[in-house]
């Protein structure tokens, strides 16, 4: 987060607009689960993916909201460039910086934020994602583990309250 955002005052309006049909209380935050419908509001089209990826940086250290910044910007990713979001998960996994994900790396992320998995299923799904089979995840076969994982707990039904 933390970046700085290429938006217009129109554009600004119409978010704060959609935001606020989904923040009842009018206390700037909303449930997870509308951030999808708010994005498809401002005529953007995220895939599972992409959500999942976007509440797997949102909801870090037991957050169960998301705010409207939150919202701003991923608002401004998937109007600009898809591929960001990739890279930036990936970062969010690749702690060391080492660029690719070992399963210690990865079972520590999903723990974080919350997903139910165990040390077995990361192994399992580590041996299913490893296409080349050095052990580790890189870029590439993000992309596929991603997937993997939302298809397993029914399109990210348990990620989602
Ligand atoms: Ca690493
Ligand atoms: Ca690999």
């Amino acid at each position: 987060m933390g970046q700085k955002l290429d938006i217009s005052q129109e554009q600004l309006d119409h978010i704060k607009h959609a935001f606020a049909k989904y923040d009842k209380k009018s206390n700037g935050i909303i449930r997870p689960k509308h951030l999808v419908k708010v994005l498809r509001k401002l005529g953007l089209n995220p895939t599972e993916d992409q959500i999942f990826g976007f509440l797997n940086e949102i909801l870090i250290d037991g957050k169960k909201k998301v705010e409207f910044t939150d919202v701003l910007h991923v608002a401004t990713i998937l109007s600009h460039d898809p591929d960001t979001l990739i890279i930036e998960v990936f970062k969010l996994f690749d702690k060391d910086g080492s660029g690719s994900i070992t399963s210690e790396e990865f079972y520590d992320q999903m723990r974080r934020c919350g997903a139910p998995i165990s040390e077995a299923e990361v192994a399992e799904i580590m041996r299913a994602v490893d296409t080349n089979g050095d052990g580790e995840i890189d870029l590439k076969e993000l992309a596929f583990m991603l997937k993997e994982v939302v298809s397993d707990t029914a399109g990210g039904a348990d990620i989602i309250p």
